[in-house]
């Protein structure tokens, strides 16, 4: 019999919401649970494309948007092959931002539209499930300071925040809002219920296109 299929499960949500926190320990529980889990993230910074967007994300170039943009989505794409592989193994994969970054990010700037900044992620694989770690502005604020990256401002944010609001209607992708502003444990075992709900769900399902 073929093994069963791992789940695609990605974590997105503004900054200091504790996406990467979350990531690591669910990856850990699901392992020491004996499910087979990895954890991935977007921007993968190690690829050649992803040198390229790491440089843009630490000021130290400049990039046209557009073209921006379509790194960032190029950097999904030239990883899809390995995804595909390991979720076929049986491996689930937890994942720290994805297309929805991609597209809250750049529809966040000034003569992007949410439909043009969409289109070179149609296709993608189809997170089995997406989980929005939901943080007030005032609540992020109290969690320190920015970084020093591109788009670390409190305006910016809050306006990628709206974007991912607007996203996270869309009926055809399997949101969850998950309350951030509880304790590191109390998110975690949150994530967790959801993320072992899907796991079984996705063991007996095709893995979708993204958008499409
Ligand atoms: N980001 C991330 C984008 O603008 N587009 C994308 O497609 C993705 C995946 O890059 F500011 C932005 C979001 C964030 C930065 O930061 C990456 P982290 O700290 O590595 O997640």
């Amino acid at each position: 019999m073929a093994c069963k299929r791992g789940a695609l499960i990605v974590l997105e949500g503004v900054d200091k919401a504790g996406k990467t926190t979350q990531c690591k320990k669910l990856v850990h529980a699901l392992q020491q649970s004996g499910r087979p889990a990895e954890m991935m993230r977007f921007p993968e910074r190690t690829t050649t494309i992803g040198q390229l967007i790491s440089a843009y994300l630490e000021n130290k170039s400049d990039l046209e948007d557009h073209t921006v943009h379509l790194l960032f989505s190029a950097n999904r794409w030239e990883l899809v092959p390995l995804m595909k592989k390991k979720l076929e193994q049986g491996t689930t994969l937890v994942v720290d931002r994805y297309a929805f970054s991609g597209v809250a990010f750049t529809s966040a700037k000034p003569g992007f539209c949410l439909d043009w900044c969409m289109k070179p992620d149609v296709g993608l694989p189809k997170p089995d499930l997406v989980m929005f770690l939901q943080l007030s502005p005032a609540e992020a604020a109290l969690r320190g300071q920015f970084g020093e990256e591109r788009y670390e401002t409190n305006v910016f944010q809050r306006a990628v925040q709206q974007k991912f609001e607007h996203l996270m209607k869309d009926p055809s992708v399997n949101w969850r809002a998950i309350d951030a502003s509880q304790s590191v444990e109390d998110v975690h075992e949150n994530i967790t219920t959801h993320s072992l709900n899907t796991i079984n769900a996705a063991e007996n399902l095709p893995l979708g296109e993204l958008w499409k």
